[in-house]
């Protein structure tokens, strides 16, 4: 990029009303990479010929030879329409669905997005999912509709069927839109019912149902795609042009002398002009009139396409003078007609300007960015926007102005961190030379020189002693020819050991305030609460920022490198003003992937991004050398930090594990880890497939469908209880699965039984863990009597809504009052397990915390009671039959006796107070007490009288350990156990997985599909094409090779895009699984069909 061109971006920076933040989305391989290098040739940036089959923005070698993009990436353009000048900042994202957590992060930071779809494919799955997501962000879509060329080309559609094909295709993103923003209108619409439930009406008795408060009287037409709107544009990226409706209306509207206004109504639709009249009208179908768009538009397309590829000379010059075109004469000569529809079209409709004027004119700048986004983004959890404390509340308004004057806070967001090669930094590049440089220099080598001939003409005169001195240049400085090559440019030096170093940039966004360098900023972690913040800092604190007290989650650094992010290159920049994108430099050590940056500590951390795809793909890593393990750890650090999604864990066994999204992602990370961060041989495990546990019901009939009777199930027991030889002896078994069981100083008695839950109800735990989450914590607060958070009431509503919905689910008898009795969620406290308290000593509840009694009894009943949800915190994170989690089990604690506990407290009690007077003044042969009978026998009465000293642990440690600990394991093994007598059940992760295939390719995709145990849920035909779209689950353990083995069996014709769907049940009973354990992980024995 030339110096110039850079003061002109940091001027366009300025303007904020005329910056346009925006990203790229569709489904893998609709154009996303090749409609970005048009719009970046549009700027001279890469040269027009290249334009599509460069694809700039994909800078990786691995992007280039896969052909797909697998990071986001962002540029800034330069666009002037009429008197305006914008400049707009261009995200390219992946559109395949194991990256798609790069397109959160390209999203995050944008206020509008491009939706591109193939004009063959139509609306596919990540098309579906990036509209979703552009959704949830709030950020406004336009669309193209891309490929047109193959309509023509391929499909030889005539001009009248790809029009319907195109009405076909905005009518199915438009009922997409719809489904999004009827989901979103009935949504708040609960949320007010709810409210006004809340807050009823004084006037209750006039109390009418207002219909018209839901869908009726929103007005939502500008939300839809329509290219009369000016949201649609229609392009062939490949062959650089692209049209609104706009356009031609400027055309026509010269040509046919109807007004601009009138064709901007008609083109698009069923219209039809009366040419002699000079009149638009309906058009009548039965007289066979055509639509605007056919006649004036589409037609005129195809007839050049159709001219240029019978290269009908005659023909394409009458259509290029007639366009007031100048072809030049190599592209006239070409002998491949799309280099000649390329030079035609992309001059008569360039592309560039019909997608950026759009832009310009549809997408909002970020001075419009919407309360509502400002509100959702500084609203964590499940906090609502009016529980934030006063400052913080007073921020939205400093978001809304986007204003760049000294008092406006600074407010930046990360949105991820790449790492780019200490080599390609600025400041390390050569960097052309300024005038007084080149002169300086120029005196130096004259002098240089000048010495030199004196010296010369000294060693004349003189003889020679060593030859090699005329060599060596006078005083040791450089050699000469050197100086050639440092005239016209100079690099900073890079330190040897940087050279070959990763750099890490953070991917940010200045939201509000002057981003400048060297300027002093908090960053805030996802954790940081600006209410603690404010209650642990004085109000009005005003030392320097390093001196602040520690507040937990929130660092204080330094912007040390600020950078105008160009594609490929990054440029320096001194100050970025608000409302523009920004690459950050020397942020590694405070950021891991995303943060939020401000000036001011009451700035809440953004909400965390949403993730579409689920890590699930796992692989153990190790060195080909051990000796290379540091290399290897430091290396995983940094991967971790360069993507959005991986997960890096530890194993306890101290196995480096990888967590990936999928395949395709999984390959790339282990490239970067080879080459670029740990730059070691790895070995690469299997990929490790994970599973869940649980228990199903037992059978109600038996292998050849026959219901089992009375007698029969009395014998299933039987037979349960025989298979499960694992619980020990003195364990009680009843014939209903009650696990009783006693602490091993017997001191205390638990009655556990295990059940399964319905998967409505399971399902609904995954959905809410967020509001789970937060409760538990509110629960915890109240259990250490803080009670510093306080609960709003749009939180307490949700938590009502969600109990609601769990008590509608749980009926029966079985499940009576049990929503009531839960007592916690499980692993993790907010997993999809549950526990249930119905001992009736000692009342404890999600709902209400635990019971109001203050007394001293309840206080160690709630300490004892933390124990028990600790076991079973422990047996759901690690099931028995191969330590996974457990998902959908209910545990009920039946009975809790401790009786024998509180009477050797009595005793303790007592013992004490008699003891007491003895200890001062008499001996101690007399102190034994009584304790359980064994204990007494073991410790004898000399132990026991040194452990009454130490008052209340005395009665609760014993040579099992502290009593705590005891009640912990037991009720894990309780659990366990109580799982033992139940069928368990594995459970597989499972893909959704959508296929779009020729029907001459259709079978051997159910071939494939078969043989790795995939299930057909849908098939169905595309309309106007011949294509189908099947969408299949599958299991993840079934899925390694099943992309690359669907795209050879169908010559490439086929590719199927795998998402991690849920988790379901396999059929069989996992007997004989001791063995077993280590073959599924890889690859189940069987699965439920
Ligand atoms: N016929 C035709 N092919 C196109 C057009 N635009 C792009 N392509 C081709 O479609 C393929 C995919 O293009 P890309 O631009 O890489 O697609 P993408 O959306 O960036 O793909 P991902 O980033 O992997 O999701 C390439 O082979 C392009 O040459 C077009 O307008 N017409
Ligand atoms: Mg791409």
């Amino acid at each position: 990029m030339v110096l110039n061109s850079l003061d002109k971006m940091v001027q366009l920076q300025k303007n904020t009303a005329n910056i346009r933040n925006i990203c790229v989305l569709a489904h893998v391989d609709h154009g996303k990479t090749t409609l970005a290098d048009c719009l970046i040739s549009s700027n001279g940036i890469i040269s027009s010929r290249l334009a599509g089959k460069l694809r700039y923005m994909d800078s990786r070698e691995d992007e280039q030879v896969r052909g797909i993009t697998m990071k986001s990436s962002a540029i800034s353009l330069h666009y002037t329409k009429g008197n305006e000048e914008y400049l707009i900042n261009l995200i390219d994202s992946p559109g395949h669905v194991d990256f798609s957590s790069e397109v959160s992060t390209a999203v995050r930071i944008c206020d509008g997005c491009i939706i591109v779809v193939d004009a063959v494919e139509g609306v596919c799955p990540q098309t579906q999912a990036v509209l979703r997501q552009a959704w949830l962000e709030n950020i406004r879509p336009v669309l193209v509709i891309n490929k047109i060329d193959r309509l023509i080309v391929e499909l030889k559609f005539t001009p009248q069927e790809a029009y319907s094909h195109l009405k076909n295709i905005l009518g199915q993103i438009n009922a997409l839109t719809g489904t999004l923003f009827t989901s979103k209108v009935l949504e708040e619409r609960a949320e007010r019912e709810t409210e006004s439930q809340v807050h009823p009406n004084s006037e209750q008795g006039e109390q009418v149902y207002d219909w018209s408060t839901g869908l009726e009287d929103t007005d939502d037409s500008h939300l839809y795609f329509s290219p009369e709107q000016g949201n649609v544009v229609f392009t062939s990226a490949i062959d650089g042009w692209g049209f609104g409706i706009e356009q031609f209306a400027t055309i026509y509207s010269q040509k046919i002398g109807i007004k601009k206004e009138v064709l901007l109504k008609t083109l698009w639709g069923d219209y039809y002009i009366n040419m002699k009249a000079k009149k638009i009208m309906k058009v009548d179908q039965a007289k066979g009139k055509k639509p605007l768009f056919v006649q004036l538009i589409l037609e005129n397309i195809w007839s050049l396409y159709d001219a240029v590829l019978k290269k009908d000379k005659e023909k394409i010059d009458k259509i290029v003078t007639s366009l007031g075109l100048k072809i030049g004469a190599r592209e006239a000569r070409h002998s491949d007609p799309k280099v000649q529809i390329n030079a035609i079209c992309s001059q008569w409709l360039p592309i560039s300007h019909a997608v950026l004027a759009m832009v310009c004119q549809k997408l909002p700048s970020p001075l419009d960015i919407p309360a509502e986004r400002v509100e959702k983004l500084m609203c964590t959890g499940s906090q609502t926007f009016d529980s934030l404390p006063p400052e913080t509340q007073a921020l939205k308004a400093a978001f809304m102005k986007c204003g760049g004057e000294d008092t406006a806070p600074v407010i930046i967001f990360v949105s991820k961190m790449f790492a780019v090669d200490a080599k390609a930094l600025p400041q390390n590049k050569p960097r052309p030379l300024t005038q007084e440089e080149i002169a300086q220099r120029r005196e130096r080598a004259r002098q240089r020189h000048a010495e030199k001939l004196a010296a010369q003409g000294q060693a004349a005169s003189e003889p020679a002693q060593d030859g090699d001195d005329l060599e060596t240049s006078p005083k040791g400085e450089e050699p000469r020819g050197d100086e050639q090559q440092v005239e016209s440019t100079a690099a900073k030096p890079v330190p040897q050991e940087e050279q070959h170093q990763e750099s890490f940039i953070a991917f940010a966004r200045v939201f509000s305030g002057v981003a400048r360098r060297g300027k002093k900023i908090f960053v805030l972690g996802p954790k940081y609460s600006p209410t603690e913040f404010l209650q642990r800092v004085p109000q009005g604190f005003s030392a320097p920022l390093d001196d602040l007290p520690p507040v937990p989650h929130m660092a204080c650094c330094t912007l040390e490198n600020l950078y105008l992010l160009m594609g490929r290159e990054l440029e320096d920049l001194e100050e970025v003003p608000p409302g523009n994108v920004l690459g950050i430099g020397g942020l590694q050590d405070f950021v891991l992937k995303s943060a939020t940056l401000c000036s001011l500590p009451s700035c809440p951390p953004f909400i965390p991004l949403s993730f579409e795809a689920t890590p699930i793909v796992r692989v153990a890593i190790e060195p080909k050398h051990p000796s290379e393990m540091p290399q290897l750890v430091k290396g995983m650090k940094l991967l971790n930090q360069a993507d959005p999604c991986v997960q890096i864990l530890i194993q306890e066994t101290g196995e480096h594990v990888l967590v990936t999204a999928g395949e395709v992602h999984l390959q790339r990370c282990l490239d970067d880890l080879k080459e670029r961060f740990a730059k070691i041989a790895i070995s690469v495990s299997e990929p490790i497939i994970p599973f869940r546990e649980t228990i199903t019901k037992p059978p109600k009939v038996d292998m050849v469908n026959e219901e089992i009777g009375k007698q029969q199930k009395v014998a299933v027991i039987h037979q349960t209880k025989e298979d499960h030889s694992k619980i020990p002896e003195g364990i009680q078994v009843d014939s209903d699965g009650l696990i009783t069981i006693t602490t091993p100083n017997k001191l205390a008695t638990l009655s556990v039984r295990a059940m399964p839950l319905p998967e409505e109800v399971t399902q609904l735990l995954e959905e809410n863990s967020d509001l789970i989450r937060s409760m538990e914590q509110l629960t915890s607060s109240l259990n250490e009597g803080k009670n510093t958070q306080m609960i709003h009431q749009k939180t307490q509503e949700k938590i009502w809504e969600f109990k609601g919905k769990l008590e509608q689910h749980l009926t029966g008898r079985k499940w009576r009052n049990v929503v009531d009795q839960i007592w916690s969620f499980g692993p993790r406290k907010c997993g999809p397990n549950i526990l249930v308290n119905k001992s009736e000593d000692f009342q404890s509840s999600v709902w209400t915390g635990p019971d109001g009694k203050a007394s001293k009894e309840a206080g160690r009943n709630r300490d004892l009671g933390n124990s028990i949800v600790s076991g079973f915190q422990l047996a759901t994170l690690s099931g028995p039959m191969c330590e996974e989690p457990l998902m959908g089990v209910c545990f009920v604690l039946e009975k809790w006796d401790l009786n024998k506990l509180e009477d050797q407290e009595a005793g303790d009690k007592q013992n004490q107070e008699q003891s007491n007077p003895i200890r001062e003044g008499q001996g101690e042969d007399k102190t034994c007490f009584s304790r359980d009978e064994n204990q007494e026998l073991q410790d004898g009465c000399s132990e026991t009288s040194e452990k009454r000293t130490s008052q209340k642990e005395s009665s609760l440690t014993d040579c099992y350990g502290p009593f705590s600990g005891q009640l912990i394991a037991t009720m894990k093994e309780a659990c366990r156990y109580a799982l033992q007598v139940k069928p368990q059940r594995l459970m597989a992760a499972m893909y959704t997985c959508d296929i779009m295939a020729t029907s001459d390719v259709l079978g051997r995709v159910y071939a494939v599909l078969s043989k790795r145990e995939g299930r057909v849920l849908q098939e169905e035909m595309k309309e106007g094409t011949d294509m189908f779209i099947i969408k299949a689950v599958l299991p993840v353990a079934e899925s390694f090779g099943f992309a690359d083995e669907i795209r050879k069996r169908t010559s490439g014709l086929a590719s199927p895009q795998l998402v991690f769907s849920h988790w379901e049940a396999m059929c069989e009973s996992p007997q004989g699984k001791d063995s077993n354990v280590h073959r599924w992980r890889i690859a189940p024995v069987s699965w439920c069909m």
